[in-house]
């Protein structure tokens, strides 16, 4: 039996720096992501939105930090639901800011150790998310997930604890084309693999993905996968608030949701930082669910697939 797809709206919007997140989930579910994965035969459970617990009290030495009382709540919320319905099903979190992966990442990396498996993730966004509290300038939260499941200091006593960190050399970074001085300095000395805009034009989204798929499948690891708008190109995506020039192309983007739908390897999913204030007409909200629909195995023909399964090796 194939197993559910569990929905969460995540109407987070204090992490982005603009208002306007909080009205992604109700976008996702008026562009039809609902009738499109039930219509590829998924059982689809939409369990409506998260709601954060209460906000504590709590401020830090970086006064440019906004709203950390409030993306704490959510990150506790996000990562106990991502934890429980990744024990049922194929979560897939409708955001909301890039801060709800801060939650996401840490609840799914907690399932995976219960599993035992290893937890791999394939970030897509123009930028590394890679901020710690102290590094932020902007002091926009959606800017530090990254570094927040990956066990980088600072967070502890703000944030809740990180149980299983997600190991660096086991995330996978495309679409980067937007990184501050910290971040940069940060990424070079961790094993996080980085593919720049640059290396995505002169190798091909294919060969990239490819290398990254057979590492996961070589040791039957559990893959969560967090696209961003802004990976997209501004001119195929304008609704959201960060867009970057010259990013991921239509054609880009649905082979590499082609290509991990058929590597059976996706065991969650993140849409965040659709802002419909900032779209037209609803087309980035459109996009999205098609490029989700075609992570969740909608395809032009039938095709015989490269296979990831994992094949262990003999003793
Ligand atoms: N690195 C910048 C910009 C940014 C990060 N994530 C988004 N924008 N969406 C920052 O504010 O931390
Ligand atoms: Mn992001
Ligand atoms: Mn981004």
């Amino acid at each position: 039996m194939q197993k559910p797809c569990i929905l969460f709206g995540v109407p987070v919007q204090d992490g982005a720096g603009r208002m306007g997140c909080d009205m992604g989930p109700s976008a996702f579910r008026t562009a039809g992501l609902i009738t499109e994965l039930s219509g590829l035969g998924y059982n689809v459970e939409d369990r409506g939105n998260i709601v954060p617990t209460p906000p504590r009290e709590l401020s830090h030495p970086n006064s440019a930090i906004r709203a950390l009382p409030e993306i704490v709540a959510w990150t506790e919320a996000i990562a106990e639901a991502a934890y429980r319905a990744s024990g049922e099903g194929i979560p897939i979190f409708m955001g909301g800011d890039h801060s709800l992966s801060a939650g996401s990442m840490t609840g799914l990396a907690r399932r995976a150790a219960t599993e035992g498996r290893e937890f791999f993730v394939l970030w897509l966004d123009s930028h590394p998310d890679f901020h710690t509290l102290e590094t932020t300038t902007s002091g926009n939260l959606h800017g530090v997930p990254m570094a927040y499941a990956t066990g980088r200091d600072g967070f502890s006593g703000y944030f809740p604890n990180v149980d299983v960190p997600v190991k660096p050399e086991n995330v996978c970074m495309m679409g980067i084309r937007s990184v501050d001085p910290a971040e940069r300095t940060a990424l070079a000395t961790t094993g996080v693999t980085v593919h720049d805009m640059r290396s995505i034009d002169e190798n091909g989204v294919g060969p990239l993905l490819d290398g990254f798929l057979k590492r996961v499948a070589a040791v039957d690891g559990i893959l969560h996968v967090s696209l961003d708008v802004d990976f997209l190109d501004p001119g195929i995506a304008p609704g959201v608030g960060t867009s970057v020039p010259g990013g991921a192309t239509f054609r880009e983007a649905h082979l590499i949701m082609e290509m991990l739908h058929d590597s059976g390897l996706v065991r969650s999913l993140d849409l965040v930082e659709l802002n419909p204030f900032l779209d037209e007409r609803g087309r980035t909200a459109l996009l999205m669910v098609d490029l989700a629909s075609s992570l969740m195995g909608r395809r032009v023909l039938d095709r015989p697939t490269q296979s990831y399964r994992h094949t262990p090796k003999a003793p």
